[in-house]
């Protein structure tokens, strides 16, 4: 017998049989389903505060703020657990693990038998994207974690609006997910972070059925399943079907002192500053850059023949440590009240703290392992302890950004004019260049990168880690697909319509290693000119690897000095060299790995551009 805790607030046959059926195997204590009312947050919070699980920080830093601790083996998403189980492995490609989906769900369903003993059973009826926007998707995730159902409603639109236009029998995206930590009779988590050991983890997904089952970790994408599995490796797949686009890119409204207005993408790899770019304050006068989201774009043709992209997300899920108010001071302004901190240090005073916050310490913190730290704190090999774990995260609301665009809600979404690509390449990619059409634009995206630093790999330095469309653990279907996928939206429209494509490097250095670039604020120079592109100005030259900002053409005042004309000459030099090297990697390490699915026309680009090289 099913206990339900409230009454069933729908009357979708299809939604109440699914939540029957997944009640049955994990067997849990009680069965609720969300509103996303504020008084229901505010219980939920109550109660895993009083259950040892959060706690409240002093209101007077961080008002309406809680901080967890997770498990040391459950902080961050796991690669290596996640699956694209399609019926074929082919379909899958060669950049996903793969399982046969009989098999997996038979093993997965033997852990799911009888997971949520002694707990909760919660259904979350969630929009991806304003409800009801045409670009929006419906979702329900069932979960045992009530921090995911909380995380949830900070990171999308949660509750009973989404259920009435569900209706009795709209479509939606099945999202199972257990902590896999069943609770004996009497038995209580006791404060501790609940979770399963690392090979009983599975974060899959089944892309014909658009189904998503999720097992064994509570922590971000692997758990908050409207983020990656569901905006990303499902809807790649729902996009690639119906025509239309799911990206890893931050979306930024950028406006000129004339008040003129335009809208930029970006895909990034990890650790390239996304969350900074979508939120950085010009450093030029006149100029404005607003935030319409930081992580994921869905974008769709509109009747004019544009691509219109929304941000299907409602919050920030942000990696703290490096986050300051010199690096990102509207981040840290979004997640000064009503946030949901993970695995940052407490601090004495009852705040939070982490490396790189770019202030002192005070006193002894408690680490994010729960223990007395100060900043002398060494391990037994008598190296520094870290107080908050490098990926530890904030979870805070879109709408307490200082910097949110006020239409980043507009279910129409805003018309995209410019795709920036961009890596962490100390050498060979210059500051920008822009692409000399969209075929040539989806090479650039197809062969993005990022160096391995010493901090990383060792025996890989100075490589690249190809990381194509910032997309590699993202994509739900063979990679080669997703490329074809690109060059077939180029032809939907008109060339004149489409965004124009360009490629940044704010990482390059010196040959005796200097970063020629300051970054941060000062990238507002560099989106200066791609505006100026975007109306076919702004200076250029014709190069090999495309259009390219003549030195006068990036607005250098103020920083003449720090930024020389012999800097932005090397910034915007063709490394003819470097870029043969590179074409080789490609051909010899990257694209052979997509056989008969990369698309002839990516093979035909690297051709034209080795003639261009000479
Ligand atoms: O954990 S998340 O997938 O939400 C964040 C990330 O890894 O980019
Ligand atoms: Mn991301």
């Amino acid at each position: 017998m099913i206990k339900y805790q409230n009454e069933i607030p729908t009357k979708h046959a299809g939604l109440i049989q699914w939540v029957e059926e997944w009640a049955n195997i994990c067997q849990p204590d009680q069965v609720y389903w969300c509103d996303g009312s504020q008084a229901e947050y505010d219980r939920l919070c109550n109660e895993m505060v009083e259950s040892g699980l959060a706690i409240r920080l002093n209101p007077a830093k961080k008002p309406n703020s809680l901080l967890f601790r997770s498990d040391p083996s459950d902080v961050a998403r796991v690669e290596g657990r996640t699956y694209i189980a399609s019926k074929t492995q082919e379909d899958a490609g060669p950049t996903n693990n793969w399982i046969d989906p009989v098999e997996l769900k038979k093993t997965m369903l033997d852990l799911y038998t009888g997971c949520m003993k002694g707990r909760t059973m919660y259904v979350i009826p969630f929009s991806m994207g304003p409800v009801g926007s045409n670009i929006a998707k419906i979702g329900v995730e069932i979960t045992d974690s009530p921090y995911v159902v909380v995380n949830m409603a900070i990171m999308t639109r949660v509750g009973t609006r989404v259920l009435d236009l569900l209706g009795t029998d709209g479509e939606f995206i099945r999202c199972m997910h257990s902590v896999g930590k069943p609770l004996a009779e009497g038995e209580s988590d006791n404060g501790v972070w609940p979770c399963a050991p690392i090979d009983k983890k599975y974060i899959s997904q089944f892309p014909e059925t658009r189904e998503i089952w999720s097992f064994g970790s509570g922590y971000g994408g692997n758990a908050l399943l409207g983020k990656k599995c569901l905006a990303l490796r499902i809807a790649t797949v729902q996009a690639r079907d119906e025509g239309w686009m799911a990206e890893h890119m931050l979306i930024l409204k950028l406006t000129n002192p004339e008040g003129k207005v335009k809208y930029v993408c970006g895909a990034f790899p990890s650790a390239c500053g996304k969350t900074n770019l979508a939120m950085l304050i010009p450093t030029i006068p006149g100029w404005k850059v607003e935030t319409i989201g930081d992580d994921i774009a869905w974008m769709k043709f509109g009747a004019d023949g544009r691509l219109y992209a929304i941000n299907p997300e409602a919050g920030f899920f942000g990696v703290a440590p490096g986050t300051s108010m010199k690096s990102n001071k509207n981040a840290m302004l979004s997640a000064s009240k009503d946030t949901i901190f993970t695995n940052v240090a407490l601090t004495e005073d009852g705040d939070v703290w982490w490396e790189g916050m770019d202030v002192e310490p005070q006193g002894t913190l408690i680490d994010w392992h729960g223990k007395e730290w100060t900043k002398d704190t060494v391990d037994a090999d008598g190296k520094p302890v870290k107080a908050a774990h490098p990926n530890a995260r904030f979870t805070a609301r879109a709408n307490n950004c200082p910097a949110i665009a006020d239409n980043w809600e507009d279910p129409q979404g805003v018309p995209i004019s410019a795709i920036l690509f961009g890596g962490r390449r100390p050498s060979t990619i210059p500051l920008v260049n822009q692409s000399l059409s969209w075929e040539h634009g989806v090479f650039m995206g197809s062969i993005v990168g990022s160096e391995v630093t010493a901090a990383v790999i060792s025996d890989k330095i100075g490589q690249v880690r190809r990381d194509p469309f910032a997309m590699l653990p993202f994509c739900g279907y063979n990679m080669g697909d997703y490329f074809k996928h690109w060059l077939e939206i180029g032809k939907k429209t008109d060339a004149d319509k489409l965004p124009k494509i360009f490629f940044v490097n704010w990482f390059r250095k010196s040959e005796d290693g200097r970063w020629l670039w300051p970054g941060f604020g000062d990238n507002s120079r560099v989106l200066k000119w791609i505006f100026e592109r975007c109306d076919n100005e702004g200076e250029a030259v014709e190069t090999p690897i495309g259009y390219m900002p003549t030195v006068e053409a990036i607005d250098r005042a103020g920083i003449e000095d720090e930024v020389t004309e012999a800097d932005m000459k090397d910034l915007l030099s063709v490394d003819v060299e470097g870029w043969k090297n590179e074409l080789e990697m490609v051909e010899k390490d990257h694209y052979p790995k997509f056989g008969t699915h990369l698309p002839a026309e990516l093979s035909k680009q690297i051709e034209a551009l080795k003639a261009r090289l000479g």
